[in-house]
């Protein structure tokens, strides 16, 4: 598992990070999720890597409050096989209740091509999971087919706005426009809005000027393995702790 940080422009602080996996293939090298999740979709393997996935950032989450580290919020990717699978409220309840992690500490994140099939099942299981304090984010927000009414009906805290409208936001007038609406959206539906995909400080300094504080990508950082975020974690924060200091 890798983790890539979310960052507050305004505080400057880390205020989350999202879980993404990784597959060290010893023939072929790195391979990204697009690539093997589909085919691990189509068997039943995602059964048993979505739990392990989950039960490994619970154990992360553990060992880093054992370790007296700042604990922040992670995310997790659902898949589409997880995602419609009848136990999954349950499922994910009874890992956190197991490996006794405030419910507060976990995000999930879907795609909006998920929330087109099996709507009516799964509104009343993400229901039951946000009542339980667990934050539901929607991913790659402007890129799938679901319509604005699922805004409405699903129980979202906050808006991933999807990379392919952040890239050149400062000089493609299309991208700006659909930000700024995204954007202004969010905020009046009381949602969280991050931009995803932040490459350069001219995207950076649109999105701050625009109300989007919260950031995710490469400017900031890479996804990271488990010690080397840590690491970062704690020069961010050093450099906070510099700057209200003098
Ligand atoms: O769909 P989702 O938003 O979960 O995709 C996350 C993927 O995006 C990860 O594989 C991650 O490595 C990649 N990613 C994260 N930040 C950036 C970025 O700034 N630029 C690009 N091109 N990819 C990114
Ligand atoms: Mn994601």
């Amino acid at each position: 598992m890798y983790y890539q940080p979310q960052f507050n422009l305004k505080t400057k602080r880390i205020t989350g990070a999202e879980a993404l996996i990784r597959w060290h293939c010893p023939e072929r090298g790195l391979i990204l999720p697009a690539e093997f999740i589909p085919l691990a979709e189509n068997t039943s393997l995602i059964f048993a890597k979505g739990n392990w996935l989950l039960n490994d950032v619970c154990r992360q989450i553990i060992y880093w409050q054992e370790h007296n580290f700042p604990v922040i919020p992670i995310s997790i990717n659902l898949s589409s096989k997880q995602f419609s699978h009848p136990d999954l409220a349950k499922d994910i309840l009874s890992s956190l209740t197991h490996y006794h992690i405030q419910p507060n500490l976990l995000k999930l994140e879907l795609t909006e091509s998920l929330l087109v099939q099996n709507i009516e099942i799964t509104i009343e299981q993400f229901k039951a999971l946000k009542s339980a304090g667990i934050g539901i984010a929607i991913d790659d927000f402007g890129t799938g087919y679901a319509s604005l009414g699922y805004l409405q009906r699903f129980p979202f805290d906050t808006l991933k706005i999807d990379r392919c409208f952040i890239e050149n936001i400062h000089h493609n007038a299309k991208n700006a426009a659909i930000t700024n609406a995204i954007i202004n959206m969010a905020k009046q539906l009381h949602f969280e809005v991050v931009a995803e995909g932040v490459e350069t400080s001219a995207e950076r300094d649109f999105l701050l000027a625009h109300g989007c504080e919260l950031i995710q990508g490469y400017l900031i950082s890479k996804p990271l393995p488990t010690k080397q975020f840590r690491k970062f974690f704690y020069q961010k924060l050093k450099r906070v702790l510099k700057l209200t200091r003098n």
